[in-house]
């Protein structure tokens, strides 16, 4: 063992100041790389809609000695000794997500979302069970029954599309429900600008006798700022993400409300109790302590004023964003947004959205590729182009400054030359001017809390 490493003084800050000292004396590599996308961060501007930023307490939350703790089961069921602090964080945690969601139970142990996912539709699905779920065309999710998930191929799957507008259309996921009788219906996407109305989707698994999921962590942030209608009390078990926009750590919630002490289907526990076993034992060993601190920390930022003041932003922002490419001629998927994503189809434009990404990401934007509905391109190369405002309203930034971006966009897509569906060229003044006013913009608004 190294010198500055021998000594641990026991304080939290002191374990993070010798920790970070000694990685970057001993592993200048390591240290060079962690330091390097600091600065890239810094200095791109990011509009992965599925992405938002943890501040400084977050990321100090998740990486203390609370790694150095072994616990499966839950607080004050343990299989290890020496979890009464972890213990203590646990029960802060839930307490945090169930007042967040206004939930009736909360399991802050699932590792992301997609295991959350899994671990629920295990629970509630017989094997070969059937799932209802939107379709990964018109922006479902892996781990809503798509046929490369295990999800896909451990359940029968039938799919409910969005309609040429873009839109869900409810009377046709009603038909949908009629005709395949699923166990489980998905409520929620990885890709749809729209409210989801919730209410309507309960009220079409009642009318089959499903399980309603409901999985929002695209709009997680939202819903803590009641700028999208909660789901807690209409679906029987929602999930969400704690990255994708309530700006936490890596990882995953499962949350009741109202139904939380419904029979389930195995006719002897109550939901909340299969929520429990379905994650410890049934998918998970060890929870992550450190994640789950830092969880406890993220969930407190959520109900705090500044972040319901950035939540809005995130709304206002993407409008502006949507509008301003409307302007510009581009193809808005459902001509809007109600939330923070704004689809693009960039086939409209001549372009692919593997290219348009690429071409993009070389000028220090960051936007991702996403297939749009009824694209005839393979998901690597895809038709779309799928914005999302929260990282740029963490910013600080506004309508004003969210139009301005729009117009860097335009600059390079108008300004490439495609050569086919996966090639390109950018010329290299274009590609240096616009990178020049990606810097100008992220050094007038650094990337800051105004919640911490
Ligand atoms: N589900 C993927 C997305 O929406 O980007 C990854 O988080």
């Amino acid at each position: 063992m190294l010198e500055s490493e021998q000594i641990i003084n026991p304080t939290t800050r002191s374990i993070a100041e010798t920790g970070w000292y000694a990685l970057t004396r001993d592993d200048p590599d390591l240290g060079a790389l962690l330091d390097s996308e600091a600065s890239y961060q810094a200095t791109s501007l990011s509009m992965v809609a599925s992405a938002s930023l943890a501040p400084p307490s977050v990321l100090c939350a998740n990486g203390t000695v609370l790694s150095n703790v072994t616990a499966e089961g839950y607080p004050g069921a343990r299989y290890h000794p020496g979890a009464v602090h972890f213990d203590a964080i646990e029960m802060l945690a839930i307490e945090r997500a169930k007042r967040v969601f206004d939930a009736r139970y909360a399991n802050v142990q699932p590792h992301s979302c997609s295991s959350a996912n899994l671990a629920v539709l295990a629970a509630l699905l017989p094997r070969g069970g059937r799932i209802l779920a939107l379709d990964l065309e018109s922006g479902g999710h892996l781990t809503h029954g798509a046929s490369a998930s295990v999800s896909g191929k451990h359940y029968d799957v039938a799919c409910y599309s969005v309609e040429p507008d873009g839109r869900l259309d409810y009377g046709a996921v009603l038909d949908r429900a009629l005709e395949h009788r699923p166990d489980v219906i998905i409520a929620g996407a990885s890709a749809y600008p729209r409210w989801i109305d919730f209410a309507q989707f309960r009220a079409i698994a009642d009318r089959v006798d499903a399980f309603l999921l409901a999985d929002i962590s695209h709009i997680a942030g939202l819903v803590a700022a009641g700028l999208h209608p909660s789901p807690i009390d209409y679906a029987h078990v929602t999930t969400t993400s704690t990255y994708k926009q309530l700006a936490g750590p890596r990882g995953g919630l499962i949350l009741l409300g109202k139904d939380h002490r419904r029979t389930s289907p195995d006719g002897r526990t109550e939901l909340w109790q299969l929520m429990q076993r379905a994650v410890f034992p049934g998918f998970q060993g060890t929870p992550d302590p450190s994640s789950i601190a830092a969880k406890a920390r993220a969930l407190a930022i959520a109900s705090s004023g500044g972040f319901q003041a950035t939540m809005k932003r995130v709304v206002d922002n993407a409008k502006a964003l949507s509008d301003e490419l409307v302007t510009l001629g581009y193809e808005v998927l459902t001509g809007g947004t109600d939330n923070h994503m704004v689809l693009v189809d960039v086939q409209a434009a001549g372009l692919t959205g593997i290219v348009a990404e690429r071409a993009l990401e070389e000028c220090g934007i960051l936007v991702n590729r996403n297939k749009i509905p009824g694209d005839p391109l393979p998901p690597a190369v895809g038709g779309g182009l799928r914005f999302g405002t929260n990282i740029l309203s963490q910013r600080g930034m506004g309508p004003f400054e969210v139009r301005e971006c729009a117009g860097i966009v335009h600059l390079v897509l108008s300004g490439l030359k495609v050569q086919d569906a996966t090639h390109y060229e950018l010329e290299r003044a274009l590609r240096d001017s616009v990178r020049d006013r990606v810097n100008a913009l992220c050094a007038r608004f650094p990337l800051q809390f105004d919640y911490e």
